[in-house]
């Protein structure tokens, strides 16, 4: 076993979904090294274990696994699954953490930033639930990157990632087993294949877009298995650049696939993941599914999928995510939670019970099959209602609005801020949060405004400042914030909701729509002044 010595390095904090950064930062001496020996300072349950390692797929996925193996061996982890070809989705990695009782997982993904040399990647740690490590965790990662002086790891040859198959290193065992396989057999126990597969019997027409990303190859298995044929999956094949796109599923990049839909004879129903396969976005011909009104339509339906019979438990969402799941989960009788951005946020509420589904405007549903979000869980649970309602997509959303009323929403993101600038947008809030209530502008009026702090229900655990949002007497709100996944400079992701009761207008132009509430939002930070932007970079 070699211990080198190191030096820590600046700004290895985890973010919303653990770290992330340029392929250049990452790939210089010691970067990864140093915060992959933090992990395993930090949790000493991995020694002796089992650890599941796999990303999705991006340049410099390869040669990450190898440091973490060597490192792992000299850290005495006793065993590791890494998905063949080191491709692992992040709810496989979820689904295989929990089905083999290991002590943890790894993740290489930087998500729906873009790959390539010149891309992005990024590292996370998901504890032994299979879920995102909780702030607790993460913080203590941080902390020990800080004060890092040496990391550990043996000399070894490299391992063969592409043939499955068992060998070891050091005395840790290592094990290349198939990608996809636990993760569609947890996917079959949910849901009822034979329904679905006679919707593309009887002609239903289908196109998923896996954006050259890692959901190619479970995309191609479960929906291959279910009778779709391989010309209705697109970008199929995960490329270590993502074909030089952003795997991000929203209209901009995903373009193929919004033409496809929006076009005359599209598709009856569309989906698309995501670079690691935990998001998923859903439209039906001509609509796309808000993911906001995805998660209600969802907890709406759910007693109609076999897996999820006896009903939910309860629902949480993200604080920025509308409140059309509330609406559903008040007339179900069960609980509605309001979390901070971030999936980690809703693995206690899981763990205990309290939840079944939760989901995030950013295109994350999941329930508690597993601890992530889960792209392809979603596709399937939409199809699963829709063979179970006898309806397409867009009918079924349609009445959603006509029995609840709509939740009209959109987020607006300024990209690439000057950090300053982006900075000075959240203060100028910040500052008038205790004199906002009660103002007039418009037809609207100020009811509440605050930073969001989140006291964990289970471990009482407090989360600050994760996020502003201003609350008016119609009903209608905005909620501000700075993203904590990008790499270049800063986003401000400003978030719209307008609520239109059933009896309302509920086919309007989703933009106009909004238009009042983003011009109020606009006046109160001065946003585009200050950062010196006339539209948003982009529109979801
Ligand atoms: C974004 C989304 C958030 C999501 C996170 C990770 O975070 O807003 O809802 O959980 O990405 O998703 P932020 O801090 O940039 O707003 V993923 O699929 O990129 O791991
Ligand atoms: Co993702």
């Amino acid at each position: 076993m070699n211990i080198t010595k190191t030096t820590p390095f600046q700004g290895q904090k985890p973010g919303t979904s653990g770290l992330r950064k340029t392929v250049e930062t990452f790939t210089q001496p010691n970067y990864l090294e140093n915060f992959v020996q933090a992990i395993f300072d930090c949790v000493p349950e991995l020694r002796g274990s089992l650890l599941i390692v796999g990303g999705d797929g991006r340049y410099y996925n390869d040669v990450a696994i190898q440091i973490i193996l060597r490192m792992a061996a000299a850290n005495g982890v006793a065993r590791v699954l890494v998905g063949q070809g080191g491709i692992l989705s992040t709810p496989a990695v979820s689904a295989i953490i929990r089905k083999n009782d290991a002590a943890g997982g790894i993740i290489l993904s930087a998500s729906h930033n873009p790959g390539g040399p010149k891309g992005d990647f990024g590292i996370k740690f998901n504890s032994a639930n299979g879920g995102p490590a909780p702030e607790s965790v993460t913080n203590a990662i941080y902390a020990r990157t800080q004060i890092i002086e040496s990391y550990k790891a043996v000399s070894s040859d490299t391992v063969d990632l592409s043939k499955r198959g068992e060998s070891r290193m050091s005395g840790m065992k290592i094990e290349i087993i198939d990608s996809v396989a636990d993760y569609q057999e947890l996917m079959e126990s949910l849901f009822d294949f034979t329904a679905i597969s006679k919707l593309f019997i009887s002609g239903m027409t289908f196109c998923f877009d896996a954006m050259h990303a890692v959901t190619g190859p479970y995309a191609k298995a479960i929906f291959g298995k279910l009778g779709v044929p391989d010309a209705s999956i697109i970008n199929a094949v995960p490329l270590p650049d993502f074909g030089g796109g952003h795997p991000d599923p929203n209209p901009i990049y995903a373009k193929e696939l919004f033409e496809r839909m929006f076009s005359k004879d599209g598709p009856d129903f569309g989906a698309a993941s995501d670079g690691d396969g935990d998001r998923n976005i859903v439209l039906g011909r001509g609509l796309y599914v808000s993911p906001s009104d995805s998660l209600a339509i969802i907890s709406a339906n759910a007693h109609l999928v076999p897996g999820y019979s006896a009903g939910i438990k309860g629902v949480a969402r993200s604080m920025p995510t509308s409140r059309a799941a509330d609406l559903v989960a008040e007339r179900l009788g069960v609980p509605a939670f309001e979390t901070p951005t971030g999936w980690k946020f809703f693995g206690n509420l899981l763990d205990d019970g309290q939840i079944t589904l939760c989901g995030e405007e950013s295109a994350g549903a999941s329930s508690d099959h597993i601890r992530e979000k889960d792209g392809l869980w979603a596709v399937l649970m939409w199809l699963n209602i829709v063979a179970a309602r006898g309806k397409p997509v867009t009918e079924i959303v349609r009445e959603h609005w006509q029995d609840y009323g709509r939740n009209y929403y959109s987020r607006h993101d300024y990209e690439e801020v000057e950090t300053a600038k982006a900075e000075s947008v959240m203060q100028r809030l910040r500052d008038q949060l205790e004199e906002l209530p009660g103002k007039v502008f418009g037809e609207e009026i100020i009811s509440a405004a605050e930073s969001f702090t989140y006291r964990d229900p289970v471990d009482r655990f407090v989360s600050e400042n994760q996020g502003l949002m201003v609350k008016f007497k119609s009903g209608s709100r905005f909620a501000l914030r700075l993203s904590g996944t990008g790499t270049v400079g800063a986003t401000l992701r400003l978030y719209l909701e307008k609520y239109e009761p059933a009896n309302g207008k509920l086919d309007a132009d989703l933009q106009k729509t909004l238009n009042p509430i983003a011009d109020i939002a606009n006046t109160i930070t001065g946003l585009k002044r200050l950062t010196d932007r006339s539209d948003p970079s982009t529109i979801s």
